[in-house]
């Protein structure tokens, strides 16, 4: 009898590096991976899917260990030519990684849906576990900033999170259902967990559970929700997470984060620097190192996770869905 599924909520970067951890120390076919399409967009006529993009290169083992998106060993031949071209060039698509968005692109043109295009890319990579778009209706991360409303990569990427962020918006996120797979596996009696990967919770984790019928069938399923914080005393690890805390006005705390999530998770794991907190906490809380430097690092954590949740009852949630 094979084991049930775990599913993770995940966004780039950082979470991607935690799926990886959880990939490797499950049986492979276990881990179904529901990735945030918030920060998708049309690029040089391009559909870029960058989250879904982090998490299959990651899990390939093909990814580009410095920058953390894109490719390991890139070159950049189709950048220079573009510029050259007169072609926008603050967005670099690196020539290997150039392949899946055109492919992607030329699929969803003929009348594929994304969730079944990124299945097959990971079936060419040789994935195993299920890489699941969170929708494949557009949903669309838009900041709100002092500079004005701007689209996801506008501000991350072109502005390099300079403007100030007073709210985030979800465009779309009130009319797209999940894709096909998420609340399947949300909903199986022998679901054994749901983790929030370590992602940034504004940008990477809302844009996910704004699709009602996700953040119903979390709030619904039978198996312990985990989050996983993605503050190391009250820093974050990379990007412009603690920065969009202070600039939203909340405290960088474990607590913060329990609130965000409040009603939604049974557990929380935070890090070792913020253990103090752990009997504070209105969630039950376990501190480990949530840092994840090494492939070792991504395992360990993964089992530390795996280990919180199997020792978790599932109490009623406060944030019952409607689904
Ligand atoms: N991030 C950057 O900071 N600069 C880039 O030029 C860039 C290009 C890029 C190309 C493909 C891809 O899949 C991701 C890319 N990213 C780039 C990363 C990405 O925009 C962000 O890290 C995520 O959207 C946030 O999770």
């Amino acid at each position: 009898m094979t084991a049930g599924p775990i599913v993770a909520l995940c966004g780039g970067i950082g979470g991607a590096k935690l799926a990886l951890g959880l990939y490797r120390v499950l049986e492979p076919d276990a881990l179904h991976v529901v990735i945030n399409t918030g920060d998708d967009f049309e690029h040089l006529g391009l559909h870029i899917s960058p989250d879904v993009d982090t998490v299959t290169y990651t899990l390939a083992g093909i990814e580009n260990p410095e920058t953390g998106w894109g490719r390991r060993d890139e070159t950049w031949s189709f950048m220079e030519t573009a510029k050259r071209l007169g072609a926008e060039t603050w967005f670099a698509l690196g020539d290997s990684d150039l392949a899946i968005h055109v492919e992607r692109t030329r699929r969803l043109a003929a009348g594929h849906r994304l969730s079944e295009i990124t299945a097959a890319i990971g079936k060419k990579f040789e994935i195993r576990a299920r890489l699941i778009p969170m929708s494949d209706d557009a949903v669309r991360t838009v900041v709100q900033s002092t500079d004005g409303a701007l689209a996801f990569q506008d501000y991350f990427v072109r502005r390099q999170c300079k403007p100030v962020v007073e709210g985030i918006d979800y465009d779309g996120a009130g009319r797209a259902h999940a894709a096909p797979g998420v609340l399947e596996a949300l909903k199986r009696p022998d679901l054994r967990a749901v983790i929030i990967c370590p992602s940034n919770p504004f940008l990477s984790i809302d844009p996910i559970l704004a699709v009602a019928d996700i953040r119903a069938a979390v709030a619904n399923c039978q198996a312990p929700v985990i989050a996983v914080s993605p503050l190391v005393g009250g820093a974050a690890v990379k990007g412009p997470t603690a920065k969009i805390f202070d600039e939203l006005s909340i405290p960088r705390t474990a607590s913060a984060i329990a609130e965000h999530y409040g009603g939604l998770i049974d557990g929380l794991i935070i890090d070792q620097a913020d253990k103090d907190h752990v009997a504070s906490l209105p969630v039950a809380a376990r501190a480990v190192n949530t840092l994840m430097r090494s492939l070792d690092d991504r395992e360990n954590l993964a089992k530390d996770v795996l280990s919180f949740a199997g020792e978790l009852s599932v109490a009623p949630r406060s944030q019952q869905g409607n689904d």
